[in-house]
């Protein structure tokens, strides 16, 4: 057994520190917990009656009328205005749009409330209530004290609660959730998504001994020759921790065990924070053909934390993109996070083998999840299906870029989910945002979100979706914001926004960066089951169409192109797309429709990937 001082790296405690989401606790599947998700009561308030008095100021903490509070009527006198009642329930996890046909279209603020009992707990442990996510802003209170608030509808928060605020029984737990869109937010007004509302993700309480983890990455050192270290079977490992509680910082040690390859290392801090590197011998290095996962143990006094993360490499070589030091072509798909057939946000681990396995059926390797963080599960599921992800934040289209406020908000979002992935190996990139338009004050905005992303995490890959203007002969990328991206990734169309298909055959691509070249998206709409001539719109003979014309483009693509992930895995609900007789209220991108029938176009891009794969054996 090595014992080792920490490297309390100074420069890497300085970036650590930055991190906006301080509190932010890390791997909650595998800590001690109570889950509060369930039957949970509603009240509609369209008027945020419950918040705001009648002068439209916000409501004292013990205004008796403000609906975090619930006092019984005194008597039959008593006049009470509000209340939660067994007749208006509604599931957590969940959105809120397709648990009632009240509300289907409903954006605005709708108030959760349940009630819980004290769990069993040590006189030394500590309590948080975990939200998965909430969209978009939540209000949180307890036993009529406000926790705190959250915006961003697709990221983790949390809340510590003292053992004295929670009352043996009947504990008063109430969430004011408002999915209203305005333009300073992240996503802005629009967005070609449903604005699904509601506690999306699971709730529970997070129990910890009073020191506890509470974040941490563990990964391949970066700066390693990693053919090097293959041929010596020896890697350097390295990584941070962060942790919390009232004696973290005297000289307390952390063991960081991989039982399987009998590795274990003990790292002594004189602060909550620190970085620590290492070598490890016998490491099977994750990859979609080896998905391995290694149990990784720590230990900080009562604090066992466990979880399975992989290792490996990612990184750009010229015009190249190599995992563990050898070339890889992305078979990827885009992907919402959406069960179709249900119209409905995906909420759990088996709608993520869902979404996951249709993915397999078309033989990826790779999925772009699209437009904003998706559930962890999603993350942990294609880190064991040895799935390479790219992860987004919803900074999409129009943002408010001039705004110092929305960039503040939009990194706090790339925080949150840089913080709670980070010990994915399948998540390979981070992308900042999606089409947004060229100009100065967003090539600033978009720059300053990549190094931002850059400086938090340097084993991954940043990226962006592009667009690119179609000039017939030529398609040629040179939007500015390629200088900093690792890899430049555009969005085509050619053929369905522009021209028919058969114009792709001929359009040529080139980029100003000498740099991977990767379609994040392409693709045409399609009805499930409406059959027709391939010049038919909406026909799923016109959508095959397109593949096939875009997959004859891809024989002449410029060695840099490094992979696809077309638009999109199954249709999606938009309320951009009203079609009355195609669309209604359905993106019909999707290879795969509403129902969960497989359109034609599947299985042209699925023999495409077929082949593909065989070539790269
Ligand atoms: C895009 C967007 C995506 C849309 C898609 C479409 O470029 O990135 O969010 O849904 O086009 O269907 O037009």
């Amino acid at each position: 057994m090595i014992f080792k001082k920490i490297i309390a790296a100074f420069l890497v405690l300085l970036s650590v520190s930055a991190f906006a989401q301080e509190n932010l606790i890390v791997n909650t599947h595998n800590r001690k917990q109570v889950s509060l998700n369930g039957t949970w009561h509603y009240i509609i308030d369209p008027y945020e009656t419950g918040f705001y008095d009648y002068r439209y100021k916000e409501k004292g903490e013990k205004d008796p009328e403000a609906y975090w509070n619930n006092p019984e009527p005194h008597g039959k006198t008593d006049r009470k205005e509000h209340g939660y009642s067994d007749d208006y329930t509604i599931q957590v996890p969940g959105d809120w749009n397709s648990q009632d046909d009240v509300f289907k279209y409903y954006e605005g603020t709708v108030w959760y409330q349940r009630t819980f009992d004290k769990p069993k707990l040590d006189k030394n442990e500590r309590v948080f209530l975990y939200f998965g996510a909430v969209n978009y802003e939540a209000h949180v209170y307890l036993n009529g004290k406000k926790l705190g608030m959250h915006k961003g509808g697709f990221t983790p928060f949390n809340f510590e609660i003292s053992q004295e605020m929670l009352e043996d029984e009947g504990n008063f737990l109430v969430v004011k959730v408002d999915n209203k869109r305005y333009a300073d937010e992240v996503p802005t007004l629009n967005t070609d998504w449903w604005n699904y509302g509601g506690i999306t993700r699971d709730v529970k309480l997070v129990i910890t001994p009073q020191n506890f983890i509470q974040q941490y990455a563990i990964h391949l050192e970066q700066s390693q020759d990693i053919e090097k270290s293959i041929k010596r079977k020896k890697f350097n490992i390295s990584g941070y921790f962060k942790l919390n509680g009232p004696n973290t910082s005297s000289e307390e040690k952390i063991t960081i065990e991989i039982p399987e390859i009998g590795l274990k290392e003990k790292v002594e801090s004189n602060a909550s924070e620190g970085s620590f590197n290492f070598d490890a011998k016998k490491l099977e290095l994750w990859s979609p053909e080896n998905p391995k996962l290694y149990e990784v143990k720590f230990t900080l006094g009562e604090n066992i934390l466990t979880d399975k993360i992989g290792f490996r490499k990612i990184e750009v070589a010229g015009k190249e993109v190599l995992l563990n030091g050898k070339k890889i072509f992305m078979r990827g798909i885009s992907i919402h996070e959406e069960i179709a057939p249900e119209a409905r946000r995906a909420k759990n681990s088996a709608d993520a083998d869902k979404l996951l396995g249709w993915a397999r059926d078309l033989n990826v390797n790779m999925v772009r999840l699209a437009h904003y963080p998706h559930n962890e599960y999603m993350t942990r599921a294609a880190d064991s299906l040895g799935i390479l992800v790219w992860s987004e934040i919803p900074v999409y289209w129009t943002i408010d870029f001039k705004n110092e406020g929305v960039l503040k908000k939009a990194k706090k979002q790339l925080d949150e989910m840089i913080i709670r992935d980070q010990n994915r190996a399948s998540v390979i990139i981070w992308s900042v945002g999606n089409e947004t338009p060229v100009s100065e004050a967003r090539t600033r905005f978009m720059k300053s979100l990549v190094m931002h992303a850059k400086e938090k995490d340097n084993t991954r890959l940043i990226s962006a979706a592009l667009e690119v203007g179609y000039n017939r002969g030529k398609n040629y990328i040179d939007d500015p914001l390629g200088e900093y991206t690792d890899i430049v990734s555009v969005n085509e169309y050619l053929g369905w926004y522009g021209d028919l298909p058969h114009a792709k055959v001929k359009s040529k691509w080139e980029t100003a960066y000498n740099k991977p070249l990767f379609f994040s998206e392409t693709g045409a709409g399609a009805k499930g089951g409406f059959h027709a001539d391939k010049e038919t719109r909406w026909s799923e003979e016109f959508q095959e169409w397109y593949f096939e014309e875009t997959l004859k483009m891809m024989e002449n693509m410029p060695e840099n192109f490094m992979g696809l992930s077309p638009w999109i895995l199954v249709d999606f609900r938009s309320p951009k797309r009203n079609n009355p007789k195609f669309q209604e209220g359905w993106n019909r991108k999707g290879l795969i429709d509403n129902q969960g029938n497989k359109k034609k176009a599947f299985f042209v891009l699925k023999k495409y990937y077929d082949e593909k794969e065989k070539e790269d054996q």
